[in-house]
């Protein structure tokens, strides 16, 4: 783990206002984040998440002639760095996955990251279960952005089934990648069609909640610029480069300069404003209540499915077997065990409908 500090005003990426979301005493103890890249090879994956925390997350790494290099990815890898500003700590993991579509056979590519997911929820629902439930580490991944390529129309098959396979275990955010090979009317076009493409394969993207009517006219401005935006169209850079004696991210070429940052030439920054300034509290709400309850409430069927079995492989021995009419210490503690879990089971599903009928007010 490294430890990063920004100190130039410039250099903040925005985190510092995260104490307006939630409560104080979370900003003693710090914030944890968990934010995963996955999608097709080759777009940008391990740029990007390099140049959205202004951490260089691959500089231990020994890179190959050119500065801006970053190998391919092979394997999940977990990068954890700990940064602070103004004060406030925060705990982010990226999670950056291998690019899938470059083997012979892509089926199932999905798998390995749906796994990650999940071992991660199976990782918290043991420590939630365990003894110290008070210092868990929280490696639940909060956001998974999404990235699409650029050069296809629309979502491709593979998409799809990742989407498909992934949009009920994880908040995804989809990502129109490399955007600078496109132009702004491509652009638009593009969005419009992944945003028609995922309403019409029932694809549940990670949604903005609505606003509060209470809310300042610029601030709901601001909200719903960003609904229109998605997919945020992005582009990444590990290069610095200097126009007009402003050393700036961006791409070089050799008719003029990408800036990462510039909101004319990409959403970057309307992406990072949206994870770490706006939306960073609402992402981890929705993975506890929804996606982790969710597969919580799986948990404990399958649990109960399995005690059930047990109890009626116990008594059909007990019947076939003759006089054992009275039942054992074992089958008490199966009986209350059962109890218990139906109990627990009926309070996630009162739960799940809970959070469905806000859903559905909202
Ligand atoms: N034009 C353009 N090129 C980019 C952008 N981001 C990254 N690249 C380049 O695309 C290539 C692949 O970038 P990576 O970040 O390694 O892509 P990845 O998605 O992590 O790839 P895998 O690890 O194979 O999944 C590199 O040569 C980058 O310099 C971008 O926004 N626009
Ligand atoms: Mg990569």
């Amino acid at each position: 783990m490294r430890h990063a500090t920004c100190k130039d005003d410039r250099d903040y990426v925005g985190f510092a206002t995260l104490p307006n979301q939630v409560h104080r005493k979370s900003v003693k103890k710090g914030f944890e984040f968990t934010l995963m890249v996955a999608g097709e090879s080759g777009l940008g994956k391990s740029t990007l998440i390099n140049s959205l925390f202004l951490t260089n997350l691959y500089k231990d790494r020994k890179l190959l002639n050119s500065e801006e290099r970053i190998s391919q990815t092979i394997e999940i890898t977990k990068h954890t760095v700990e940064i602070e500003e103004k004060g406030v700590k925060l705990r982010l993991t990226v999670v950056d996955t291998p690019g899938f579509g470059d083997a012979l056979d892509n089926a199932d590519c999905w798998k390995p990251i749906a796994d990650y997911v999940d071992q991660q929820f199976e990782q918290y629902f043991r420590d939630e279960s365990g003894l110290n439930r008070k210092n868990i580490l929280d490696n639940r991944v909060h956001c998974c952005l999404y990235f699409i390529s650029p050069f296809g129309h629309g979502l491709r098959p593979l998409d799809l089934e990742f989407l498909k396979a992934l949009h009920e275990r994880v908040n995804v955010v989809p990502i129109l990648a490399k955007a600078d090979t496109l132009t702004p009317l491509e652009v638009e076009r593009k969005k419009r069609k992944i945003r028609d493409e995922l309403e019409h394969y029932h694809i549940n993207i990670y949604q903005f909640p609505d606003c509060d009517s209470d809310e300042d006219e610029e601030f709901k401005q601001q909200d719903m610029e960003l609904k229109r935006c998605i997919p945020f169209a992005v582009t990444g850079s590990n290069t610095v480069v200097e126009i007009d004696g402003k050393r700036v991210r961006g791409r070089l070429y050799p008719w003029g300069v990408v800036e990462v940052e510039n909101p004319s030439h990409s959403d970057f920054v309307k992406l990072r404003t949206m994870l770490v300034k706006t939306h960073m509290q609402d992402l981890k709400d929705v993975t506890r209540e929804t996606h982790y309850e969710n597969y919580r409430a799986q948990c404990i069927q399958s649990m109960t499915r399995m005690v059930v079995k047990e109890r009626n492989r116990n008594k059909l021995t007990r019947d076939s077997g003759t006089d054992f009419p009275i039942q054992t210490t074992d089958e008490m503690e199966t009986e209350k065990l059962i109890r218990e879990k139906d109990e627990e089971l009926r309070r996630m599903q009162e739960m799940l409908h809970r959070i469905q009928r806000q859903m559905e007010s909202q």
